[in-house]
């Protein structure tokens, strides 16, 4: 070969090379999240459920990646979103719970700070296009909503399908379907209330076919399978009650989407994540964990996990390594071509080593918090766990937390109570305040009440005066 000729070749793997690395810059992964509100460990297929049929996960499971240890920050809807968006403990940016209530009402003063810097906004400026399609959770004022915080697109109900009138516990106003920040209907009665899994389902699918040819997230935020439950006539008509109705339906949604981004041909250029928002309210199962909705338990924090990238994410791979919601904001980060904020304190760390199956991956948490009634509650370093009462469990020998054996082993109960004094320090001194707005009021005004009476925040008044 003359000198020209090797040159030339040269040159050539020199072009390509170039281009491969500006088309990955040009072209970053896209990515979704359909994250389900309320569903528990064992609801599900890939996780052991033998009552629901999620024969679209069971396929995402076979074609994707299993996180057995998945967990979330907080046991309930806010503070456990907050997480999710923002990568940090509920606690530092003040949203461990609301300020009436274990989680945000409507018309409620505070929500997501709108200086926090969203998984929304990081992929935003890296040229992502950015939507929501499904429960926000997070404050309905203006600054808290979607589209304050990096969506470009928003399409949902601002926090859960249970603050409508139909609970008559508490004053609530209509229940609003937002497109953008304007609302587009009321969810008026069941029939609007089963439509919601569909809708979401149709606007995500809108969104990724519309942004096909850049990259996106598209967070799914599932209204179901929180009660008030029933699900479209299909589902009711197949399952034996509506809370199966509704996992069926949840299972659908994320075939739905799958599919789409199949015959768009995304699938080798897009993660999707199926997980909860919580540990499983009334009717659902935990499985094997001990606790639900709302505990410090397994049950409550740990979450069916499944994370699927045909031809990156292994095939019919098992994680069983301890990662969060919180480390999903790192990961895409750097996936995207960027890096996690590094002017303040982010508590997720970046999972791509488990995610992409990487041999001998190990957890790159050495201890994760655990909260109850908003407030911390456990630590759980490698497989023990200490509870804040002094309950000490090996997760590794118990799972369903049966035994406490904190006077077997006084210190592995001392080294994990450490990291819980450490916690409540740090946090003390790295957190960061709670949005909050001067006047509220609630989107849309409670039904049959004139004037700007109707728009009084729920809170803020008690069902049977005025
Ligand atoms: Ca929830």
């Amino acid at each position: 070969m003359g000198f020209k000729m090797r040159t030339l070749l040269a040159s050539l793997a020199l072009i390509s090379v170039i281009q491969i690395s500006a088309l990955a810059e040009e072209r970053p992964p896209n990515f979704v999240i359909i994250f389900i509100d309320d569903m528990g460990y064992g609801d599900i297929g890939p996780f052991g459920s033998k009552k629901n049929a999620t024969p679209h996960l069971d396929r995402m499971a076979e074609e994707g990646l299993k996180l057995t240890s998945f967990y979330v920050a907080s046991p309930v809807c806010t503070p456990s979103r907050a997480a999710l968006m923002t990568g940090c403990y509920p606690q530092r940016v003040g949203l461990n719970r609301g300020p009436g209530h274990i989680v945000l009402f409507p018309g409620d003063a505070s929500g997501l700070n709108p200086s926090e810097i969203t998984m929304a906004e990081i992929l935003k400026e890296k040229g992502y296009a950015t939507g929501c399609f499904g429960k926000w959770h997070l404050g309905d004022q203006p600054g808290f909503l979607p589209t304050d915080n990096g969506f470009d697109t928003y399409y949902g109900i601002p926090y859960s399908n249970d603050m409508w009138p139909g609970l008559k516990r508490w004053p609530f106003p209509d229940l609003p379907v937002l497109e953008g920040s304007k609302v587009k209907y009321l969810v008026k009665d069941m029939d609007d209330q089963a439509e919601l899994c569909k809708r979401f389902t149709e606007e995500a699918i809108k969104f990724i076919t519309k942004n096909k040819d850049k990259p996106f997230l598209c967070y799914v935020p599932h209204a179901f399978v929180h009660w008030p439950r029933k699900a479209t006539p299909k589902f009711m008509a197949q399952a034996a009650n509506e809370t199966e109705a509704q996992v069926e339906e949840v299972d659908w949604s994320a075939g739905q989407i799958l599919q789409a981004i199949r015959d768009l041909k995304l699938d080798k250029h897009t993660m999707v994540i199926f997980t909860s928002d919580n540990g499983p309210a009334g009717g659902l199962s935990a499985g094997p964990l001990r606790g639900r909705k709302g505990s410090q338990f397994e049950g409550g924090h740990r979450v069916p996990t499944v994370a699927w990238w045909p031809g990156t994410i292994p095939a019919g791979s098992v994680c069983n390594e301890m990662a969060t919601s919180m480390d999903l904001l790192p990961t895409f980060a750097k996936l995207a071509g960027t890096a996690a904020p590094t002017d303040r304190v982010i508590d997720g760390k970046d999972i791509w080593p488990l995610l992409s199956g990487q041999k001998g991956a190990k957890t790159p948490h050495d201890r994760f918090f655990y909260q109850q009634g908003g407030n911390l509650a456990a630590v759980r370093g490698g497989d023990w766990k200490l509870l804040t009462n002094g309950q000490l469990f090996n997760l590794k020998d118990d799972l369903p937390e049966s035994k406490n054996i904190a006077n077997q082993h006084p210190e592995k109960a001392a080294e994990l109570k450490k990291m819980l004094d450490e916690f409540r320090k740090e946090v003390e001194k790295n957190k960061r305040p709670v949005g909050k707005v001067e006047k509220s009021r609630t989107l849309v005004p409670r039904p049959g009440v004139e004037g700007e009476e109707g728009y009084l925040p729920t809170l803020s008044i008690r069902k049977g005066k005025k």
